[in-house]
């Protein structure tokens, strides 16, 4: 399959007493909706079940893994993967993994349109920090409660279409994009929860903070010709802002559709997968343009070393 009209289904906030029945309730309704509106594949947010428990600090691990899930799908996401595969959507959505070996991972799943996993990402670039921090005004900590992903960043065939997933702060990496760009990506999606103003910068708002994130996802597309989909978590949970904007972007890098809420909204667009050929042949023709004698240090090294 070649055209797929893809929705990003945008979710509002999820406050930390609602019930995952709850909140997969809303993705049906949002799946619905995508369904009347012609949808072959819907994606869903970073984290999609719960809120964004990361920003609370909890010391009791029995407590820290009420927020993971221990198989997909469970009981309380059966009902999403029924819906999918009666209307014949494929979708995408994240969740925290708990391994049968005890392992925690922020991840994300795609199926096929017929309700079958077909690829599965666990978010390698995990942002925040371990332990309390009094320096920030709230905290995140990712780095606390997952491992980063073992499993890189793998391409997908999902009926004729390579599809990759990332999560959240990976789309920050141009590495993460040429990962995937080096396998032929055509798709890319991807979920975020990204807090509307920085915790460690009350100067730094709304506006640079949607700047930052489109500027990555059309930076990424663009570059690798590919369509990407960003699919925020957004609105006030318990107090604390996420922003908006999600986005469907072609593969010239410019945004086709966009969310206007911080809401539970669905936004579509009709992504045609031979228009990631242009660009895949021509100026990002990796195979005649690449100089990869000069980019030893990209896996060589990880901090800034300063030549003197
Ligand atoms: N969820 C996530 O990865 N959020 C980050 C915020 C990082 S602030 C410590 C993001 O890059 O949007």
């Amino acid at each position: 399959m070649r055209e797929w009209v893809i929705g990003a289904a945008q979710m509002g906030a999820i406050q930390k007493r609602d019930t995952r029945e709850a909140v997969v309730a809303r993705m049906i309704a949002l799946l619905d909706r995508a369904a009347a509106s012609g949808c072959d594949l819907v994606v869903f947010p970073e984290l999609a079940l719960t809120t964004f428990f990361p920003r609370w600090y909890m010391e009791d691990q029995a407590e820290v893994d009420t927020w993971f899930e221990r198989e997909m799908p469970n009981a309380a996401t059966q009902p999403l993967f029924d819906r999918a595969r009666e209307h014949r959507i494929a979708i995408s959505f994240g969740y925290a993994e708990l391994t049968p070996e005890g392992r925690h991972f922020n991840t994300s799943i795609v199926t096929d349109r017929e309700g079958e996993i077909v690829g599965k990402y666990r978010k390698v670039h995990l942002p925040g920090h371990v332990e309390y921090d009094t320096g920030r005004d709230f905290q995140h900590l990712e780095k606390r409660y997952f491992e980063p992903g073992d499993l890189g960043f793998e391409t997908f065939d999902n009926e004729g279409t390579l599809m990759g997933m990332c999560i959240c702060n990976d789309r920050r990496w141009p590495e993460t994009w040429r990962v995937m760009g080096l396998q032929g990506v055509e798709l890319v999606m991807l979920g975020y929860n990204t807090p509307s103003v920085n915790s460690q910068n009350r100067g730094e708002g709304l506006e640079q903070r949607l700047y930052h994130s489109e500027l990555s996802v059309t930076a990424g597309a663009y570059q690798n010709a590919t369509w990407a989909v960003a699919v925020a978590k957004a609105g006030v949970e318990d107090g604390f802002p996420l922003m908006g904007g999600s986005i469907i972007v072609d593969p010239d890098g410019f945004v086709v559709a966009r969310a206007q809420t911080e809401e539970d909204e669905l936004i579509t667009a009709t992504c045609d997968m031979e228009r990631c050929q242009f660009g895949k042949t021509t100026i990002f023709d990796f195979a005649r343009h690449r100089r990869i004698e000069h980019y030893g240090r990209i896996t060589s090294q990880t901090g800034v070393e300063r030549q003197q």
